[in-house]
């Protein structure tokens, strides 16, 4: 084997060169890549003794798409579109050996190649749309033409990888090859090519499975309506839909470039700006300062649960869909036959939805045991306590946890707001209390906010985190303080959202300007589907507040039917007289006078006191770092991830703007809006949250 340049190799196998990558962690192409790629290629192609090549990849994976970190920079080696034209127009025919996942640039570059081999486990996709891009290497005008308008527009705009036999199926895909021989089959395939003299296949000249779509214009705009939903507010799906249009309608060569004007326009632009800090934020999580890698962990095999409510169930199936024990415990036999039955109940109805087989229910229920007695957790790893959110009782959890669980057990709390320090105080191993911070419905939501208490050790820290990335959670390391980091800054959210509903605005005005800034609902619509009750009793209700009045009526949100707006039988939810007028009483009662609220104002109202409490949460230590606080509100509280989250969307629109807004509301509102030091003193240095580390 030749070396070309330090991540790439040439080698020969008789008339067949072999070029292999070797740019771990994920063979991106970087400038390195793609240079060493197109020097390769010239040399295979100019050496007479070689017929057919190879193109193969080291490591883990084929190559993962372009070099996300060289986005923004300034450009270096050839292009991506030309070494892709440098492959295609290859007199002697290329082979692509695909194993892991050859995705986005990836998959562009295997599709300037005349044929594909791929493994069985080998997947296959165009992830660009989460990035806030599109293909730009060819993918929609090559993709378009081998697997037709319909799959096209779904894998495109979707993102989803396919795995290797659907890709096969669909056509991007020639043979597979056994699990660990691709190397051998991919040789031995070119050579049956030259043997058999067969033609070099560009994808380029193929139209067959977009003829019929011409005749169809239709498909586009229909496929826009279906999916209106889901593309809210995201420019790359259109431009997506518009690149595979041109594909369509355009020779070859056009529609290069339209695909080429559409990426360097959404590249260039503030959403795939902020989506790709999100893909580095993401990464950045599980990196710890004080946690290298290696640090050793505690094995988990076995968890308990303590509480089968919304949230304990929720939790077990976590464990259970990650094919790991789990034993729940409930105080009463109904609480507990209730809590089995609807973990059975949301697996019977994912898998009527086709997402798993009904074989597989039975395989996560026969992991679950449930109980009445505490001793049954003797024997857990790990143990997650989802009782009610009140310290006594968590203590009083803490102390007969303690007793019981065996030594080097993990105790975690679930807790939204308390003082894990105090719960761990009670126990005799304090260093293996942690908090694992789930977010409703927690089967589903991505986030983990795992919360280090004074001694928590660092085994139990990192098993945690492994934990999370084990059950499918993106795990954020945060530490103690009154509501950790996402509840904390949802607090100053909501305090706004009543002021402003006093003030003036109606609700539904404050629901609507956060729909419309991304979120996927406002907080009167998230207070209703939560619960107004949620931490509210009767004996202790005073009528101080809206929220209070609302539940003593019995408008305690979407389960009875009436909250802050009401419901019709099929959950649509209408804006209700009845809390106009109650809003009208309270806001005579307050004496606030009330004025026209403009929807630029709830939206500052709304975030810059977020944002200032980010930087407080910053300072005062209890998130590492601003992106970690942008993940906590992407993946917990439906922050629209094409604005990066809080700390990153402050620096887009300006500290400055922020922290003059604080400025002015403390002059005229309190110290509720007094400036974090940190905002101050980054404002002064001329500085953003990413550079606080
Ligand atoms: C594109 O291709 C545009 C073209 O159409 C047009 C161009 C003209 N670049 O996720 P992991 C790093 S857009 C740079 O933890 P896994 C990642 O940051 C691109 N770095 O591993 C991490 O670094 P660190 C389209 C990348 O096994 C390390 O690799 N492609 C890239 O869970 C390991 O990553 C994509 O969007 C990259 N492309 O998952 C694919 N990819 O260790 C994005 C990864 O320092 N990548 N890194 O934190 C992925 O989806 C996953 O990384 C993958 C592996 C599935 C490949």
């Amino acid at each position: 084997m030749i070396a070309v340049n330090d991540v790439t190799a040439l080698s020969r196998e008789g008339e067949v060169a072999v070029i292999t990558i070797n740019s771990p962690p994920v063979n991106a192409l970087s400038a390195k890549v793609r240079d060493g790629l197109a020097e390769a290629f010239r040399r295979a192609i100019e050496d007479p003794d070689v017929n057919a090549i190879v193109l193969t990849c080291e490591g883990r994976t084929f190559i993962a798409g372009a070099d996300i970190a060289e986005f923004g920079k300034p450009p270096q080696g050839i292009s991506l579109p030309d070494l892709g034209n440098l492959i295609e127009s290859s007199p002697k025919p290329v082979v692509a050996a695909i194993h892991g996942t050859a995705l986005g640039g990836g998959l562009e570059v295997a599709l300037c190649a005349h044929y594909r081999v791929a493994v069985q486990s080998a997947k296959c996709g165009f992830p660009e749309v989460n990035l806030g891009l599109l293909p730009g290497a060819g993918g929609t005008q090559r993709g378009t033409r081998l697997l037709g308008v319909e799959a096209a527009l779904d894998m495109i705009t979707s993102g989803r990888p396919l795995p290797a036999a659907k890709c096969r199926e669909l056509g991007l895909i020639d043979p597979l090859a056994p699990e660990g021989e691709l190397r051998e089959a991919a040789i031995a395939f070119a050579r049956d090519l030259i043997a058999q003299n067969k033609p070099l296949r560009k994808v380029r000249d193929s139209d067959e499975k977009i003829a019929p779509a011409r005749a169809h214009p239709e498909i586009f705009e229909n496929f826009r309506k279906e999916n209106a939903r889901k593309f809210r507010g995201l420019l790359a799906p259109e431009y997506c839909i518009r690149a595979v249009e041109a594909a369509v309608n355009m020779p070859f060569d056009e529609g290069m470039k339209v695909e080429r004007r559409l990426f360097e326009e959404l590249r260039d632009g503030p959403q795939s700006k902020a989506l790709r800090y999100v893909f580095f934020a993401e990464r950045e999580v599980w990196k710890i300062p004080d946690l290298p890698p290696g640090t050793p962990t505690i094995p988990v095999n076995t968890v308990g649960i303590i509480g089968a409510g919304t949230m304990g169930g929720g939790i077990a199936m976590n464990f259970l869909n990650a094919g790991m024990p789990v034993t729940i415990v409930e105080t009463k036999q109904d609480g507990l036959d209730r809590g089995l039955s609807t973990i059975r109940r949301n697996y019977e109805s994912a898998a009527k939805k086709g997402r798993m087989t009904a074989a597989e229910v039975e395989t996560r229920m026969a992991l679950l045991t449930g109980t009445l007695s505490l001793d049954d957790l003797a024997n857990c790893d790990l143990v997650v306590e989802a009782v009610f959110e009140n310290m006594d009782v968590k203590k009083d959890v803490f102390r007969k946890l303690d007793a019981i669980a065996k030594p080097g057990a993990i105790l975690a709390t679930n807790t939204s707001y308390l003082n894990i320090d105090e719960m761990a105080a009670v126990t005799t191993r304090p260093d293996c209390v942690i908090g694992l911070h789930f977010f409703s419905p927690a089967n589903i939501m991505k986030l983990l906010e795992v919360v280090r208490a004074k001694e928590t050790s660092k085994a139990v820290i990192a098993t945690a985190m492994q934990l999370a990335k084990r059950i499918g959670k993106i795990g954020v390391l945060v530490q103690v303080g009154y509501g950790f980091v996402g509840n904390r800054m949802l607090a100053q959210r909501q305090r706004e959202a009543d002021a402003l509903v006093l003030e003036g605005a109606a609700p539904w005005d404050v629901d609507r300007v956060l729909v419309e800034f991304g979120f996927p609902m406002g907080p009167f619509q998230m207070r209703d589907l939560a619960g107004l009750d949620l931490g509210w009793s009767r004996e202790t209700s005073k009528s101080a507040t809206i929220r209070e009045v609302l539940c003593e009526m019995d408008r305690r949100g979407q389960k009875t039917n009436a909250g802050y707006y009401d419901y019709d039988e099929n959950r649509k939810a209408k804006p209700s007289a009845t809390v106009e007028r109650l809003v009208e009483d309270f806001r005579a009662k307050s004496g606030v006078q009330t004025r026209r609220i403009s929807d630029d104002e709830i939206l500052e109202r709304c975030l810059y006191p977020m944002i200032n409490e980010g930087a407080k949460i910053l300072e005062e230590g209890i998130a590492i770092g601003a992106s970690d606080i942008d993940v906590v509100w992407i993946n917990g509280y439906g922050w629209p991830r094409y604005r990066g989250g809080p700390m990153y969307y402050a620096g887009e629109i300006g500290l400055e703007k922020v922290l003059d807004n604080m400025r002015a509301w403390q002059a005229e509102r309190g110290d509720a809006f007094k400036p974090a030091a940190l905002l101050e003193k980054l404002v002064a240095d001329g500085k953003t949250f990413r550079d606080v580390k």
